[in-house]
């Protein structure tokens, strides 16, 4: 555009010529000026220590209508209630859980939720499991009890997963429960239970379905393109119908929106967005949603996340905090090595709580939410295995639970005795100790202007022996010998640069 100003119109007389060089400048000037100084040529870059420099990108934003919303974390309180969870559980029940990964005394070795994509099950096999389907001892308030036992503060039930099965009476799909022996809902049952054990409640909803003939793979044709629209229509039906029957949900977790046909729908699930949210102020929705205008999901084509939090660390946990690029997430994790569905064998390697904790204590220390997930059986029981890990959890959560509730990301160099947490509301440091040194001392080395001031046991409160070090760095002396479980240490600490005299120090 200036290149056409500045050699496109004939300009005749020398004062003339020389105004108009004057305004070309200018033009180009501000131009320039308004490129470096625009929010979207500053980046910011994130850091170990938690620090943010804006850093200076030449590259131009590309102009989008559905990219993300906002930049920078939503700071609403049902976000900063998201934020405070820690521990969350997410359950898959549906078909597959009467399969439990078994057909015909074979076993299939892929998710067993996936199990109808097995070409040794006929589809018309699983999709007549509904005349199956009744968990008679399925009961809502025990599910809760078992939730709050364990300390989870948030729970993300399937409503309907890749098969299409839905778990409530829906209107607009007749592969609904109440076409099952069992008849009733469980969802609304569910929601409420967990309601009341204090528990809040997120829908998990596949918008892939591989029951409906509207879905689409991809849109090739014209007549695909009909078909996905009414698809969407009806996703978007089924979506105000959960919100109107229930509530109390706090959030949607979206999935199954990785195909051509979703990817190519980015106006649709942008205005989905928009829909539901103004439906139910203060929803929560994650990245898995939206597709911008390129077909780019979680992050638009700016890099900028289009979602609440950012939906993509599925089994995996950031590595450190430059990874989260500051953003809010959440990780959600499968207790076998993978399978989400009940699996009748659990093959391979089921993690311990212990480790479970310990990704729990990372992803904390890393700023975000760790859910892990439990499949019931057919009957609507838990396996043995899941409910002493729930149990295990639970236990260790009673009396540790100060360094995960409304803790985030402390900006201290990580060591490798574990993670550092920090409450976002008074500032108190916790050190989650997995790896004891040999010698029984912790090293501590607080922010730049940081300086210990006491650190004591949070199981009994014990105080602890501080020596100094070089700088601000110190030693916590353990001088018990503690269970082989993880641990933690409540660190008290000023961050004004004021040294206090804590030099060999028992407080
Ligand atoms: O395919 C699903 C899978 O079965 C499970 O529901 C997980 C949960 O995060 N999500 C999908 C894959 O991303």
């Amino acid at each position: 555009m200036i290149h056409k100003i500045i050699t496109g119109p004939k300009i005749r007389g020398i004062k003339a010529r020389a105004q108009f060089a004057a305004a070309a400048v200018t033009v180009l000037c501000l131009s320039l000026v308004l490129t470096v100084l625009s929010p979207t040529n500053l980046q910011a870059q994130w850091g170990e220590g938690g620090k943010k420099t804006e850093i200076k990108n030449d590259k131009k934003e590309v102009p989008l209508k559905h990219g993300a919303h906002r930049i920078g974390k939503r700071t609403d309180p049902e976000m900063d209630r998201w934020r405070d969870y820690g521990l969350g559980e997410f359950i898959h029940f549906g078909l597959y859980s009467i399969l439990g990964g078994d057909y015909n005394g074979m076993h299939y070795n892929g998710a067993s939720e996936w199990i109808r994509s097995w070409n040794k099950l006929p589809h018309d096999v699983y999709d007549n499991l509904y005349k199956k389907f009744d968990p008679k001892d399925f009961d809502p308030e025990a599910w809760a009890n078992m939730a709050r036992q364990m300390g989870v503060k948030y729970v993300t039930i399937t409503t309907k997963h890749h098969d299409g099965f839905c778990l409530w009476p829906s209107k607009y799909s007749d592969f609904n429960i109440t076409k099952t022996p069992y008849k009733k809902d469980m969802i609304g049952p569910m929601v409420r239970a967990f309601d009341k054990a204090g528990i809040d409640v997120y829908l998990y909803f596949s918008v892939m379905d591989w029951h409906q003939k509207d879905w689409r793979y991809d849109l090739k044709t014209a007549a695909d393109t009909v078909a996905f629209n009414r698809f969407k229509t009806f996703t978007k039906n089924q979506l105000a119908e959960l919100l109107t029957l229930y509530p109390q949900t706090k959030g949607f977790w979206f999935d199954g929106t990785w195909d051509n046909s979703w990817k190519k729908s980015g106006a649709f699930s942008d205005s989905l967005d928009q829909y539901l949210k103004k439906l139910h102020p203060g929803l929560i929705i994650g990245s898995r949603l939206r597709a911008d205008d390129y077909g780019n999901r979680h992050f638009d084509a700016n890099g900028h996340l289009m979602g609440d939090y950012e939906q993509g660390w599925e089994r995996k946990i950031p590595k450190d905090y430059a990874a989260t690029r500051g953003n809010d997430w959440d990780c959600v994790m499968t207790i076998p090595e993978n399978g989400w569905g009940y699996a009748k064998t659990w093959l391979g390697h089921w993690k311990t709580p212990y480790e479970l904790i310990e990704m729990l204590a990372k992803c904390v220390s890393l700023d975000g939410n760790f859910v892990v997930n439990f499949g019931p059986k057919g009957d609507g029981t838990f396996r043995k295995k899941e409910l002493q890990t729930a149990q295990q959890i639970g236990d260790w959560m009673q009396v540790n639970h100060e360094a995960i509730y409304g803790a985030g990301y402390a900006g201290w160099e990580k060591q490798d005795w574990g993670y550092y947490t920090k409450n976002r509301k008074d500032g108190k440091i916790y050190m989650i100790v997995f790896n004891m040194p040999i010698n029984g001392a912790l090293k501590v080395v607080p922010g730049k202007k940081g300086h210990i001031k006491n650190a004591y046991l949070l199981q009994d409160h014990k105080n602890l022996k501080i020596e100094k070090l070089d700088g601000n760095a110190v030693f916590i002396h353990l001088e018990q010998k503690l269970q082989p479980q993880p641990f933690v240490i409540v660190v008290e600490a000023t961050m004004d640069g004021k040294a206090l005299d804590t030099e060999n120090k028992h407080v």
